[in-house]
C-alpha cells in the first residue's frame, strides 16, 4: 500500500498559517455548529488530518493538589465552600507526595502533568512550595500543568522561573451566560489573568464546560471568544459537566451527545492548530460518542481513574477504547511540540 507523508504542524506555528484565524464573527461559528452533521464533521476531521496525525492522542493525568473549601461560587463545582456536595477539604499537599504521584502517572504512560487547586488564586506563601512541585515534575521528565485560579503578574513570573509548560485557566461559559454560573468573579477576571499566563510566555490552556443549561449560541460564543485572542490557547479542554449533587446545577438539562460532539468540531475548526481535549464527563459517554469526539479532532484526554474529585474512565477501559480505534498514545518525546512527517495508514 502506498504510504502518503504528510507534513503537520499542529500547536506550533500558529501565525504562520492563514487558516489559523483570529477574527472569526459569531454568525460565521454559528453556521457551521449548525451545518448538516456529516458536513460538520466532514469539514473538521479534514482540517484536523492537514495538523495533526489522526489516531494519535496525548494524555495528560491530573492531581489535586488542594481539595476542597474554595472561597468562589462555580455552579459546577464539588469544591466550592457555597455548596453541601460532602467534598472533605484538604491542605495542600507536601512536593514529596506530588512528586511520587507523577512518578506513577509517567508510569502509567501520561505525557502531562496537571495538579489543580480548589484556590480563587494562590497565596504569596504557597508560591515557593508551588514552584518546587513543578521543578520536581519537569525533572521526571514530564510537561507541567497548573490550574490555581486567578494569578498576579508576580505570580506568573515565579511559575513561569520555576519551567511551568502550561496553565489552565477555563473561561468556562459565554460571556452572557458566566453569571449565571458563577457570581464571585467575571469573565473578565479569567480574561485577564489568561493575558498574564500568555505575556508570561506560559502555554495556555483554556477551555470551558458544556452541559450547564447554556443555549447553543454560548457554546459557540466560548469558542468564538477563545479563537479571537490574540494567539490561540494551545490546549482546549472541552468538559461535559459532571453534575454533582449538592451543586446548584445538580439538576441541569444533560446535553444531547450530538450536541457535544458538534461543540468538538467547532473547536476542531475555530483552534485548527490546538490540542482539543476531551475533558470531563466521559463516564457518561457512551464509546461511540467518544469515537465521533475523536473524529471530529479531539486529540487529547485526561487518563486516570479520577479527575480532581469525580470518576473517569479507569486505564483499563481506556486501554480497550484505544484498542477498539486503532488509536495510539502520543509519546512523551514528541509530547509538547511538532509533529513533521508523519506517516498516514
Ligand atoms: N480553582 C481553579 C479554577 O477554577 O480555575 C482550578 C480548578 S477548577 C476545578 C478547573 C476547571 O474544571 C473549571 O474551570 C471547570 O471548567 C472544570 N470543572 C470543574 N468542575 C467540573 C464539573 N463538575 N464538570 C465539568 N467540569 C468541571
Ligand atoms: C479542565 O478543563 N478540566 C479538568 C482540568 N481542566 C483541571 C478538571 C475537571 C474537573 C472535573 C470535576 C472534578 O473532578 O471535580
Ligand atoms: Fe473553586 Fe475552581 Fe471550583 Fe470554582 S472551579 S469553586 S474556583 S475550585
Amino acid at each position: 500500500m502506498m504510504e502518503l507523508r504528510t507534513s503537520r504542524s499542529g500547536a506550533t506555528g500558529q501565525s504562520a498559517d492563514r487558516s489559523v484565524r483570529h477574527d472569526w464573527s459569531r454568525e460565521e461559528a454559528q453556521a457551521l455548529y449548525d451545518a448538516p452533521f456529516n458536513d460538520l464533521l466532514f469539514r473538521a476531521h479534514s482540517i484536523h488530518r492537514r495538523y495533526f496525525e489522526p489516531n494519535t492522542v496525548q494524555r495528560s493525568r491530573l492531581l489535586s493538589i488542594k481539595t476542597g473549601g474554595c472561597a468562589e461560587d462555580c455552579g459546577y463545582c464539588s469544591q466550592s465552600a457555597h455548596h453541601s456536595s460532602g467534598l472533605t477539604a484538604s491542605k495542600l499537599m507536601a512536593v514529596e507526595r506530588v512528586l511520587a504521584e507523577a512518578r506513577r502517572a509517567k508510569d502509567a504512560g501520561a505525557t502531562r502533568y496537571c495538579m489543580g487547586a480548589a484556590w480563587r488564586s494562590p497565596k504569596g506563601r504557597d508560591m515557593g512550595v508551588l514552584c518546587a512541585m513543578v521543578e520536581g515534575v519537569k525533572a521526571l521528565g514530564l510537561e507541567t500543568c497548573m490550574t490555581l485560579g486567578m494569578l498576579s503578574d508576580d505570580d506568573v513570573g515565579k511559575l513561569k522561573d520555576a519551567g511551568l509548560d502550561y496553565y489552565n485557566h477555563n473561561i468556562d461559559t459565554s460571556e452572557r451566560y458566566y453569571g449565571k454560573v458563577i457570581t464571585t468573579r467575571t469573565f473578565a477576571d479569567r480574561l485577564q489573568t489568561l493575558a498574564r499566563v500568555r505575556e508570561a510566555g506560559i502555554k495556555v490552556c483554556a477551555g470551558g464546560i458544556v452541559g450547564m443549561g447554556e443555549e447553543p449560541e454560548d457554546r459557540v460564543d466560548m469558542l468564538v471568544t477563545l479563537a479571537n485572542l490574540p494567539q490561540h490557547p494551545e490546549s482546549v479542554p472541552i468538559n461535559m459537566l459532571i453534575a454533582i449533587p449538592g451543586t446548584p446545577l445538580a439538576d441541569a438539562e444533560k446535553i444531547d451527545g450530538i450536541a457535544f460532539v458538534r461543540t468538538i468540531a467547532l473547536a476542531r475548526i475555530l483552534m485548527p492548530a490546538s490540542y482539543v481535549r476531551l475533558s470531563a464527563g466521559r463516564t457518561q459517554m457512551s464509546d461511540e460518542t467518544q469515537a465521533l469526539c475523536f473524529f471530529a479532532g479531539a486529540n487529547s484526554i485526561f487518563v486516570g481513574d479520577t479527575l480532581l474529585t469525580a470518576d473517569n474512565p479507569g486505564e483499563d477501559s481506556d486501554a480497550i477504547l484505544f484498542d477498539k480505534l486503532g488509536l495510539r498514545p502520543l509519546e512523551l518525546a514528541t509530547g509538547s511540540g511538532e509533529q513533521d512527517d508523519v506517516q498516514e495508514p
